[in-house]
């Protein structure tokens, strides 16, 4: 898979050189590049930015830039995703990143201010598969975050990115419930016993409690997930 990110910040993307994202672009798995949207201006001071039509708080992003850069990234196939991170689209969730990463080419578009003129996905609707999609019911700063999350929940989906594949199918959100507690050696830890059946060695005891807990904890902290 390819990943490109547009950003006037292309270093909050170095957190993707490291540990299994690094190793994964390393062995070319993924190959991913953070563009700085600052190479498509053509003005002195780089600007990226204007007040809104209508009036308001803040600034836009100007269309010009973007539409340059994404001149230079999308595929003329077709075959390029143009994700949008934004308070204002879809939910992201696991399934969500089950789908992205069956994807060739994903484009991330890292807006800043109040966000970008809404023509740039207008117009790039007919050369992409454009997805405003929000991390959750809060506001951050930018996309770049939001974009190196939602980066990281797809790509350790695609085979070869995580040395043991098993992990991915026990985890939380996988089956639709939260994952169940876990516990490691010492079996007493400051007076913290752990449980009495996952020392036991009975697989289908641990099985059935360890289903338990997931439906407990999702009751207790998630029941929104429960059907
Ligand atoms: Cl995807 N972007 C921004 N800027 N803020 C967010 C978000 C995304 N998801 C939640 N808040």
């Amino acid at each position: 898979m390819r990943i490109d990110a547009i950003t006037i910040f292309p270093e909050y993307f170095a957190a993707l050189d490291i540990s299994l994202l690094g190793k994964a672009q390393e062995n070319k798995v993924i190959e991913f590049n953070a563009v700085d949207l600052r190479n498509y201006t053509h003005d002195k001071h780089k600007t990226v930015d204007d007040s809104p039509y209508g009036g308001g708080a803040g600034m836009l992003m100007k269309p010009e830039p973007w539409g340059e850069a994404l001149d230079d990234l999308l595929k003329p196939d077709g075959s390029t995703v143009l994700i949008v991170p934004s308070p204002a689209g879809e939910l992201f969730k696991q399934a969500t990143a089950q789908e992205l990463a069956q994807k060739e080419h994903l484009v991330f578009a890292c807006g800043r201010y109040e966000g970008i003129d809404q023509r740039v996905f207008d117009w790039a609707s007919d050369k992409a598969e454009v997805r405003l999609i929000s991390l959750g019911d809060y506001v951050l700063n930018g996309g770049e975050v939001a974009a190196l999350a939602m980066i990281e929940a797809i790509a350790r989906l695609i085979p070869g990115v995580i040395g043991n594949a098993e992990s991915l199918v026990e985890e939380s959100h996988s089956d639709g419930l939260l994952e169940y507690p876990s516990y490691t050696k010492p079996a007493v830890w400051r007076e913290l016993e752990v449980p009495e059946v996952l020392r036991g060695g009975n697989h289908a005891e641990i099985a059935k409690w360890r289903h338990e807990q997931s439906v407990a904890r999702t009751k207790a902290v998630r029941p929104d997930l429960l059907p």
